[in-house]
């Protein structure tokens, strides 16, 4: 049986995964209205990324016999000044989601859940990954924001995202 202050502090975790994904709808929504599709392909495929999570706690708080309370979600910012400005945002907010996936692992240390702890690693890593994808996105995006040639080739390569489902834990 999951304890009651994680198993809060995995709730407060699922809404906070939720409203990344709205996060990022907005932004896909904005790239659509500019016609970059292949940046908003990178947001759809990071909406569902951000679904997977919250699903891979909600399922966890589940087989631990625990019950998931669903919280309002936000209502995500969605105007942005350029596409740079959009990953400059992208980059702030996987840093604040990496601080809160430390604090969830450290309530659980906090109570001993041994595989909690276990889950909540394959959590850091992967917000190692989304951390260096975004930073390299916002690299070449420095490199190309004065350049509507670069803008454009760059918006073909994410075009080819794909989402692989995430195999959690
Ligand atoms: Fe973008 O990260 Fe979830 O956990």
């Amino acid at each position: 049986m999951i304890n009651e202050k994680l198993e809060h502090a995995f709730c407060v975790q699922i809404n906070k995964e939720l409203y990344s994904a709205y996060l990022y709808l907005a932004m896909q929504t904005y790239f659509k209205d500019m016609n970059l599709d292949g940046f908003a392909n990178w947001m759809a495929v990071q909406v569902q990324e951000e679904l997977a999570h919250a699903m891979g706690m909600y399922n966890y708080v589940l087989e631990r016999g625990g019950k998931v309370t669903l919280m309002s979600v936000d209502k995500p910012e969605d105007s942005w000044n350029s596409p740079l400005s959009v990953f400059e945002k992208v980059l702030e907010h996987e840093e604040y989601v990496t601080s809160l996936i430390n604090e969830l692992t450290s309530v659980a240390e906090e109570v001993k859940d041994r595989a909690a702890i276990s889950l909540l690693q394959w959590y850091i890593k992967e917000q190692v990954e989304e951390e260096a994808n975004v930073s390299n996105v916002l690299g070449n995006l420095k490199l190309a924001q004065n350049d509507p040639r670069a803008l454009l080739l760059l918006d073909r390569e994410l075009a080819t995202r794909t989402f692989v489902a995430p195999v959690i834990g």
